[in-house]
């Protein structure tokens, strides 16, 4: 199969020749990216364009010299909420997109890949609570960001995305679980046994297969079902048509694993307006720590409204809580 390539290609192509600094030669590659087709005969062409992209983008941000990076060799992203969860996935597949839709933050979208460089957090309203998404460079079999491995470390859960306006997507998916493997990194689905070996970090994943309004989107999630539908929950969403969202949101807090506990002094109404979020099975105890650190060790017992219990009932420290029960702690 020819690649057929349009004309306005071939004219960023000639740009691209005669370019003579590394940020010009980077706008005509995005543009050439841009106008290439994208289906399995130029995938070659697709591959040379992306690391290409990829080395630009990397010699123009050293020449930078981007001091955050350069002072810790790493990036923190301090945890928020009820829990963090860290987009991940290959270059153009829409992770900044998704997290433009579900929270305030901005990070670029660009029709080209490696726009993402470096963790953009944002929070997520859901009902009551929030939760911390976090966007993230691209993976491919051959670029790989060291930050990740410590970031994803420190996350709650992942999604990972794949690409359905592109014949690629799915091999390109398989290449990011791949390569995060080698970075001892596993990506498994919410609930499942954790492995045996302490040195491989098992983080709980959904698969997000991303931008459904693609004319041959069906095609594509067939062949994504096949291959990964038996190993992560599957959702399909278009983050630029707002399709699917609704139910991702509810499955990026459920991920967590956490449940709501409103807090009550005697004598006056609970606070409903912001929870705490202990994982799920929590005691008055564990709870008491989400409190206070000092509270663990001196609550001796609790008045329960909720599940389980009638109203104002004493219970232990070892007493389990449900969600939305509202406790009333005693030292
Ligand atoms: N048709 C369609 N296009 C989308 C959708 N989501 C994102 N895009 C487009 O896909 C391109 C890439 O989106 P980004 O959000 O920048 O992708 P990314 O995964 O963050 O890319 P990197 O930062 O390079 O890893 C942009 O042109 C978006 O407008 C979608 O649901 N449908
Ligand atoms: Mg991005």
């Amino acid at each position: 199969m020819a690649v057929n390539l349009p004309p306005q290609y071939h004219d960023a192509e000639a740009r691209y020749k005669k370019a003579q600094t590394p940020e010009d030669k980077l706008v005509a590659l995005k543009e050439m990216w841009v106008l290439l087709p994208k289906h399995k005969a130029s995938e070659k062409v697709q591959a040379d364009l992306k690391t290409k992209i990829s080395e630009l983008t990397d010699q123009i941000e050293h020449a930078k010299t981007a001091p955050k990076k350069a002072a810790h060799g790493t990036y923190k992203v301090p945890r928020q909420g009820a829990g963090q969860v860290v987009f991940l996935g290959p270059p153009n597949s829409g992770k900044s997109q998704l997290i433009t839709k579900l929270t305030k933050a901005t990070p670029a979208v660009a029709p080209y890949p490696f726009t993402t460089r470096e963790p953009v957090p944002g929070m997520m309203e859901y009902e009551d609570v929030r939760v911390q998404l976090v966007d993230m460079p691209p993976i491919t079999a051959e670029h790989y960001e060291n930050f990740i491995t410590d970031i994803t470390r420190a996350a709650d859960a992942a999604v990972l995305f794949l690409d359905l306006a592109d014949d690629d997507g799915p091999a390109a998916t398989k290449a990011v679980i791949d390569r995060l493997k080698l970075a001892r990194r596993e990506l498994v689905p919410p609930g499942s046994l954790h492995g045996d070996d302490p040195a491989i970090y098992s983080l709980s994943t959904l698969l997000v297969a991303n931008k459904s309004d693609d004319d041959a989107a069906d095609i594509r999630l067939e062949i994504a079902r096949e291959e990964f539908g038996t190993r992560f929950p599957l959702y399909v969403v278009s983050s630029e048509r707002g399709d699917g969202l609704a139910e991702l949101r509810k499955a990026l807090y459920d991920v967590l694993g956490v449940m709501r506990i409103y807090t009550k002094q005697p004598g006056k109404p609970a606070d409903m307006t912001s929870p705490f979020t202990p994982l799920i099975g929590a005691t008055v105890a564990e709870v008491a720590a989400k409190v206070h650190r000092d509270l663990e060790e001196t609550v001796k017992s609790a008045r329960v409204w909720g599940t389980g219990v009638h109203d104002g009932q004493t219970v232990g420290r070892d007493h389990v809580l449900h969600d939305k029960d509202v406790v009333e702690l005693h030292m």
